[in-house]
């Protein structure tokens, strides 16, 4: 059965069935020759260079025809056009001459910051669309969005928000996505819960081009999204990364199902009613915010709602970029904590579990005692830059 979730955008320009090619660097020797020359290629690049690698939407014309030079990549040549994975830093390369290190933060993004409004994210787990294949197309925007009542940054994201929407699929089911890139800077899209090669699905499409692959999740769990393309740091960092939810293939006991996602916000001062990322403040890793679900504290002001003998499922996942999330619960233990895919893997009894910066896992609680339970990080630098909630059990 096929499901449509977002529809009305023109055809893909460029396609790669990235289920096609898993002889190549998923076969571990391959996968081990390709991480070593990428590392070789890329990932000794000096610190002091690092900076000159932030990407900057006020990229020119002449940038993009620059990459449209033939150029060997991993020992092929490559097409003319084809951006490949930059997560391999390979097409970092072309980039070195961008200095900026910010988004920007002007023009139609600022003109637009006065009318963007605050909203809750809804962080109830979207129902599970009909088993067989789910078909996802999704743009890659740059929006203005305001986090908090005096604070709009400018964002680059997946269909508009930070984060991107959560993908709610099941292990064995297929996904079949496709990225269009609306913005003149490249972007890319990697998921944690796929198996394909990321040379070809992951790689970076320019304005108006397009990117198609399709995987099957094997293992169940709450995984990452982000854009891939170089610096990685960057795009993660300025709003491009979400949750992917991969439901087991048998249902879980029911549940009040929550999706969390942390993110840490380093931002440059205010000008034109615009705050954008900032490149050498997530170099730093001394975030503004730490947030869940793209706002600061927003689970303060408006809990979340359960009833007295609920089960309360939390998929967190954590986009970093950079640091730990600590979840806890305030006045209440995780009888169960899913380091890896569920049912498998439980850890009874548990207070508090680091969530790593690109990981995700899965709390469960019973809401056997009424009241105001904060879920925080307990890492609490964090927890008290916007990393915290309440949930109201009635
Ligand atoms: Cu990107």
């Amino acid at each position: 059965m096929t499901e449509e979730l977002a529809t009305g955008h023109s055809e893909p320009q460029e396609t790669a069935d990235a289920t096609q090619d898993d002889n190549t660097v998923n076969a571990p020797s391959n996968r081990r020759e390709f991480l070593a020359r990428a590392s070789l290629l890329g990932f000794a690049i000096p610190g002091a260079s690092v900076s000159l690698l932030a990407c900057s939407a006020e990229r020119s014309a002449d940038d993009a025809s620059r990459r449209d030079t033939t150029r060997t990549v991993t020992g092929e040549s490559m097409p003319a056009n084809a951006h490949t994975n930059s997560d391999s830093r390979l097409d970092s390369a072309v980039l070195k001459d961008v200095k900026h290190g910010v988004t920007t933060a002007a023009g139609p993004i600022s003109q637009a910051a006065s009318s963007a409004t605050l909203h809750r994210v809804a962080p109830e787990l979207p129902p599970l669309p009909p088993d067989g294949v789910q078909k996802v197309h999704w743009h890659a925007k740059h929006v203005p969005i305001r986090i908090t009542d005096d604070t709009v940054v400018a964002a680059w994201t997946f269909e508009g928000d930070i984060p991107g929407p959560v993908l709610h699929t099941r292990v064995g089911d297929t996904v079949e996505f496709t990225l269009t890139n609306d913005e003149d800077v490249p972007h890319s899209m990697d998921f944690h819960a796929a198996q394909v090669d990321p040379r070809v699905a992951f790689k970076s499409v320019g304005k108006g081009q397009s990117v198609t692959f399709s995987f099957t999740p094997k293992y169940a769990g709450a995984f990452m999204y982000h854009c891939g393309t170089a610096p990685v740091l960057m795009h993660i960092g300025s709003g491009m990364h979400g949750a992917i939810i991969v439901s087991p293939a048998q249902p879980q006991p029911p549940a009040k199902e929550f999706v969390i996602v942390q993110t840490e916000l380093h931002l440059a001062p205010q000008a034109n009613g615009v705050r954008a990322f900032d490149y050498n403040k997530m170099l730093s890793t001394f975030p503004d915010y730490v947030v869940f679900n793209g706002r600061p504290d927003q689970y303060m002001k408006d809990p979340i709602r359960v009833k007295l003998g609920d089960r309360a499922r939390f998929w967190v996942v954590n986009a970093g970029p950079t640091h730990p999330c600590n979840f806890h619960f305030v006045g209440e233990q995780f009888d169960k904590v899913y380091l890896g895919a569920p049912p498998a893997s439980a850890i009874p009894g548990v207070q508090t579990w680091g969530v790593a910066p690109g990981g995700g896992m899965v709390f469960e609680l019973q809401c056997d005692v009424k009241g105001e339970f904060p879920f925080v990080n307990h890492g609490f630098g964090h927890g008290q830059k916007g990393g915290m909630g309440i949930m109201v059990v009635e």
